[in-house]
Order: structure tokens, then sequence, then C-alpha cells
């Protein structure tokens, strides 16, 4: 084969012209000796999921590099000619200099040069007059070399399809590049080539799959001269830095390019295939680019026997890509519930990610106050339990995450088992979510043990919750004047409302809870909750997000799933841009949940219990206070205080005991514009509705409970458009309206828990 390739120039000068090349079909015997050989790796010996090429596998492969390094792929198809992906070049509309660009030729790893590696300058970069963005088609581009490559067992051009080849479906074909190894993760030091099998899907078979539910309203048409490989599940794929590399397919012992690497929805992720230019369509357009160049690039007839594949186009569905992660029974019976046994600890809970990997917090397992802290050495003696696997499995390696000594979201080690276990109903991962994941508001998640804590004690073992609202949770835990993060940014935080702690009327301190949010049946491990969100409620968890490229690059295969459900209503209310109002060290105050049990509707709404038979309204104004009217505390004329019972997080939720009467109190709040409510008056005795504004008792108030916060001037509250029968403007002033009567509660400690 070589002395083909050592053929003199002027031998290709009276090559046949394209038009005529059809009859030259190849094969060792119909070969003409004068044609540009093609598609032949000298025999020898990112892509994601794929493995280290052989050097010399690949000989059309080229690294193109700007700016002092590799930017994309891209394959030789003659001495003077690379094809790749017009996306690689084109900024805003226009193809950049071609001077800026050069060419590795030869190249296996990037680190060093290889026996007949070169690099070659640009002199011309053509793309179609159609082109406009990847999603909408004709993403290639042609560069002609500014010197034609010297050709080698190094270097050597693919063969192109004609308009008339047909790749079957099916056909294991391969995609190489430089790219990365998942998404956000680029390929590690030496960068060796890398190489991945991927299959060839039908193109009803790739429009089904990416009709399947994903993040927002995804949705992409599969156009003409588009085409996708890959597999319904995932894992081997392209990435960010393979585009413009080639996807070969071998015919009649000749490799031919059917596709440019161009985009696709992630990488490796299921139902996503990557999505390729199709070579074939384009045969007139690169024809007409390279005319008069000699030689030019091959376009050997079609093999009238595929080696591999069916002829056919086969009828493909994508049923079988549902996701294999996340689906349990019922809940509350976790397939993925997984007990670490580490001698002379309690049971550390994690949760299985994938057949090979446990997820559970890092300080289970070292001392989070130690930063120096080694992580234990050895490991034989550690043992992990999972639901339906009669066998407890050995760990082999323990790797926690870099910042989980020191800070609270990060409290995440994986462990790694000797042997990956079988995965069916049980034991089975929890899907992880993307970084752009948004559980949508009014989610309905479960709590599940996480670490060493207790079981949540009490009846209410379900723990059943409900995500608060995006911008409320992240204001609640945030600072003031924080914006809130777009959906898709990781939030801050998610608040679920559950019943349990509210119930028991205290804080659990020592139990540490996962949260598993369902989407579509599928149950996603939303967050973990971290200690120190101390007893505010609902309590914060850390968002698990933020942490996917770092489980998925520690534990390859993890189930990193789409986000199932997106609608999140007309309004958008979670896409508006947010400010956080007036904060304290507890958090947001003013804050009502949009999506809340009733119980949490007005979570500041004190129910003021008198003397075991009045109840009235409080309101809570800091975490130890309740301000009541003094009508309500006192009887006309007495000055004894009676006994005072004060109930939090359940106004309006509970019946009232047999006998109680209740006296009339309401406070009267009204929204501020940035959001948040504030208390503007109390009732006046016999009333419900005259107020006293509570403004004028400023001074005192924030005397006696300097934690109480009062809106700053600029603060006042939204007066609503007239006709509007929200807070009519005379209150705010307060002038000539009664003075308030009112009385402030010292709580005792219950309500700390
Ligand atoms: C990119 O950004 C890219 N998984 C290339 C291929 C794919 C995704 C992204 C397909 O260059």
């Amino acid at each position: 084969m070589s002395q083909h390739l050592l053929l003199p120039l002027v031998v290709f000068a009276i090559r046949p012209i394209p038009g005529d090349f059809k009859d030259s079909a190849f094969g060792p015997t119909q070969e003409q000796p004068e044609d540009l050989d093609c598609g032949r790796p000298e025999p020898s010996a990112r892509i994601v999921g794929g493995s280290d090429a052989q050097p010399g596998t690949w000989p059309w492969q080229v690294s193109l590099q700007h700016g002092g390094g590799h930017i994309c792929g891209g394959s030789l198809i003659a001495p003077s000619w690379v094809l790749s992906a017009a996306h690689c070049f084109v900024t805003n509309g226009t193809v950049e200099p071609a001077a800026e660009w050069s060419v590795l030729l030869g190249v296996h790893s990037q680190d060093g040069p290889l026996d007949g590696a070169h690099a070659r300058t640009v002199a011309a970069i053509l793309v179609p007059d159609n082109y406009s963005a990847v999603e909408l088609g004709a993403d290639l581009a042609l560069l002609r070399l500014a010197s034609p490559a010297r050709l080698g067992p190094a270097v050597r051009p693919i063969c192109l399809p004609r308009a008339s080849h047909r790749f079957a479906h099916g056909t294991a074909c391969w995609a190489t590049g430089w790219g990365d190894v998942q998404e956000a993760d680029p390929l590690p030091f030496p960068w060796v080539l890398q190489e991945v099998k991927l299959r060839l899907l039908g193109e009803a078979a790739c429009q089904c799959l990416y009709s399947r539910p994903g993040p927002f309203n995804l949705t992409f048409q599969l156009l003409p001269g588009m085409l996708c490989a890959g597999y319904a599940e995932g894992r081997r794929d392209t990435c960010q830095g393979d585009s413009g590399g080639p996807l070969v397919c071998e015919e009649g012992g000749r490799w031919f390019q059917a596709g440019i690497t161009s985009f696709g929805f992630g990488c490796g992720r299921r139902n996503r295939p990557g999505v390729f230019t199709a070579v074939a369509p384009y045969e007139a357009w690169i024809r007409e680019q390279v005319m008069g160049s000699e030689p030019g690039p091959a376009f050997p007839t079609q093999p009238q026997e595929p080696q591999s594949g069916p002829r056919e186009p086969r009828e493909e569905n994508c049923t079988i890509a549902l996701p294999e992660c996340g689906k349990a029974p019922r809940p509350g019976t976790w397939p993925w519930e997984a007990q670490v046994m580490v001698p002379g600890s309690r049971p550390c809970h994690g949760a299985l990610v994938s057949e090979s990997w446990v997820l559970a917090p890092a300080s289970c397992f070292l001392d989070p106050t130690d930063p120096d802290d080694a992580p234990p050495g050895d490991l034989g003696a550690w043992r992990v339990l999972l639901p339906s696997h009669p066998r407890a499995e050995r760990v082999a390696r323990l790797v926690p995450h870099e910042n989980a000594s020191w800070d609270d979201a990060s409290d995440l080690a994986l462990l790694q088992l000797r042997a990956p276990v079988n995965l069916s109903a049980a034991p089975r991962p929890v899907c992880l979510p993307h970084p752009e994941h948004y559980f949508l508001p009014g989610s309905r998640c479960r709590l599940a043990r996480w670490g060493r804590g207790e079981r949540a004690p009490g009846p209410g073992a379900l723990l059943e919750a409900e995500l608060l609202s995006g911008w409320w949770c992240h204001c609640l835990y945030g600072h003031q004047g924080a914006e809130v993060p777009l959906p898709g940014d990781p939030p801050l935080a998610l608040c679920p409302a559950y019943l349990e702690e509210e119930e028991a009327g205290r804080c659990w301190n020592d139990t540490r809870w996962s949260l598993l949010c369902r989407e579509e049946g599928t149950w996603f491990l939303a967050g973990v909750a971290h200690l120190s969100s101390g007893c505010l409620r609902p309590r914060a968890f850390s968002p698990l997000h933020a942490h996917g490229p770092w489980i998925s690059h520690v534990a390859r295969g993890a189930y990193l799933e789409d986000q199932l459900a997106w609608d999140w209503g007309p309004e958008g209310e979670e896409t508006e841009t947010h400010t956080c109002p007036m904060h304290t060290e507890h958090g947001a105050c003013g804050l009502r949940p949009e999506a809340a049990p009733v119980e949490v509707l007005w979570p500041w709404l004190a129910e003021v219990h008198v003397a075991g038979d009045r109840v009235c309204a409080g309101i809570l104004v800091a975490p130890g206070w309740v301000l009541a009217a003094t009508h309500c505390v006192l009887r006309p004329g007495s000055t004894t205080v009676p006994h005072i019972d004060v109930y939090l997080g359940r106004a309006g939720a509970s019946p009232l005991p047999q006998g109680h009467q209740v006296t009339s109190a309401p406070p009267l709040l009204c929204r501020t514009g940035g959001g948040s409510w504030v208390l503007v008056g109390m009732a006046v005795r016999g009333s419900r509705e005259l107020f006293a504004a509570v403004s004028p008792e400023e001074a005192w108030i924030s005397q006696t409970v300097p934690e109480a916060h009062f809106l700053p001037p600029s603060g006042s509250p939204y007066w609503p458009p007239e006709g509007s029968d929200l807070c009519p403007p005379d209150l705010a002033g307060a002038s000539g309206s009664p003075r308030a009567a009112l009385f402030l509660l010292l709580l005792t400690p219950l309500i700390q828990g």
C-alpha cells in the first residue's frame, strides 16, 4: 500500500476526472495505481466512553489549532485539503481569518511529536453559504493547506462517500478526537487520541430519541444532511473538542468518512446521541471547492457488498431508552439505599449511583473538623450492604470530594466497590441531576436517611416533602440583595416543606437526610441536608447539581439523567430575576413560600393561647419574640399576665379544642415591591377591619427586640394601582389612626427545639 502513497505528484495529474471516477471501483484487483489511496491505515496494530487509539490507526485525523491550542478535529481528505465543521470557524456569522489557524498532522498524543508528525498553516477556510448555526445543518468546512501534507504511515487521507453512498443503520463506525471525556471534563494529559465505536442510527430512531423528555422544552428537528450515531443508553459519544473530527466506517477493507462531528445535547447522555454532518450529501459542494486542486479527494464507489450491517433501513423505535436509574417499586423502599459498615461505627447511609459506586457523606469516614485527617487506608474491613443483594460488597477505594473537609455542601465521598453489582429492580442506582437541572417548585419529594443520622422519630416516617419555590429558598438562606439564579444555575439551596419536624415542634439536629425528588416516575437525588442549616425551617438542602461533573468524573458511568419535567407554567415565575429582601442571621424576613402546605403559607403567624381558653393571632418578629395585641392577652382592667402558650407553624391548620374562644386580633400585612411581607397594623379591640399602625411603636419594639427588622424607608410597602383592594395607603402614614396597644411575648426555648 505504501507505494501508492509515495506516488510522484505528476502521476496524480493524470488521474481520471472526478465524474469518471465511479468506474474505478476499488478493491485489491480493481484499484487504479494512479488514484489517491485513501481510507487505509498502516496495518498494525474525546470522546466519551472511548479508549486510547493505537498510533497510526487513524492517520487522517488532524488537530486544528488556534491561539496555540487544540480547538477542533478535522480529517485529511487530500494532501492539501482538510474537512472539518463550520462551527469551529464561524463567529457571529463571520469566518475567522485562515492565517490564525494551523493544522497538526500525524499526531497521536498532543504532548509530543510522532514520527512523521508535522504542522501546516491554513491558506483558506471555505464554509457553505447556507451555514448559519449547527442545529440548522450544513455544518462543514474545507481548509486548504498552505502547502501539501507529507503523506506517510502516520498521515494518510480518508475516502469520501459519493452522494449515492448509503451507510446502513446499525453499522458500527468509529469517531476519534481529543475532545472532553465527559461534559466539562477535558481529556487528561498526555492527551492520547481517543477512539469510540458508535452505531449509526436511523433518522426515525434518532428523532424519536431526541423527542423524549429532556430539560426545558428541548425540541430538535433532525434535518437532511445530518446523521446520528451512538446509543439510546448514552455513555459512548463525542464531546466538546471532537467537533470537526471524522466518523468513519469500514467497507470492503477501506475506511469512508460517513460524518463530521457536529453537535449533540450534552455528551454521552441517555436518549441524546451525537449528531454529525452527513458527508455523502455534500459530494457536489466538496468537489466544487477543491476543483482544480490535484490530487483532490477520492470518492471511491461504494462496494457492492457492504460487510457490516443490513442494507435495508431497519424500523427502529426508542422505547428501550427509558431510564434505568431512579425507579422505585414504591416510595420509601429505595433500591439504591446503601449502608456502609465501618467496624466500630454506626452504619453510614448512602446511595448507589452506578454498578460500582456509592455516594455517601465524607464526614462518615473523615473527621470534618480536621482538614489534615487522612482518608483511612485500610478499607479491607469495610462492607457495603445493598437492598435485595445477599452479599456484603467490599470497598476498593474511597474518593472524598476535594472540598469535603471544609465545605458542608461538598460533604461527599464516592466509594468504589471491589466488584460491580448486577443491576436489576434492586439494587438499582438513583438518578443524578445534570448541572442545569431545575427541580420545579411543588415537586413531590421524599426525605431518605443519609449518613450516620438517626431514623427520623415520630409517626410520620414516610417523610413526604414538597419543594418550595427556588426564589423563596434562595432568599431565606442567602444574603440581602443577592440575585436569585436563573433556572439552570445551581441554586444555593433546595427547601422542601415537610410536616414531621413541624409536628414534633422541635428540631432533629442530629438527623441527616437526602432529598429525593420525582419526575415522571423517576427519582433523582436532588440534594443532601447539611447540619449547619440549624433549625431555620424549612431546612435547606445542598443541591447535588453542581457535583454532577465530579461524580461522573470519578464514577464513570454514574447515572446522570436529563431533567424529565420542565413545564413550570405560563408565568415563568422562576425565570424572573429577583433580588433578596431584608436578611437577618435567621434568614430573610417577610418571605412567604409560594408553593407550600397551608400551615407554612404565613410562616410568621402564631397562635397565641391565653389562659387556656382564648386564642388570638400573634406575629413572629424574631426567633424568640411574638408580637400580639394587648387586648388579646390581658383581660380589661387586669394587669396580671395569664398563662400563655404560643404555637408556631400551624396557624389555621388544626381545629381548636372545644370551648376555645377566638379573640379577634388579626394583623394587617402588606407586600413590598421587593416581594417581602411587612406587618403594617394590628386590629384594634373589637374590630376586624380597623387597624392600629405598628410603625409608631418601632422604637419600643426595636429596643425590646433588637433582632426585629424594620424595613428601611426605601422598602416601604408597594401600593397597588388604584382600584385594588389591598392595603389602602392611609394606613401607611398612620396619622389619625388609633394607637396600637401591643404586647411582646418572649418565647421559651421550645421554639428552637
Ligand atoms: C461540541 O461542543 C460537541 N455529544 C460536540 C459533540 C457533541 C456535543 C458537543 C455530541 O463540540
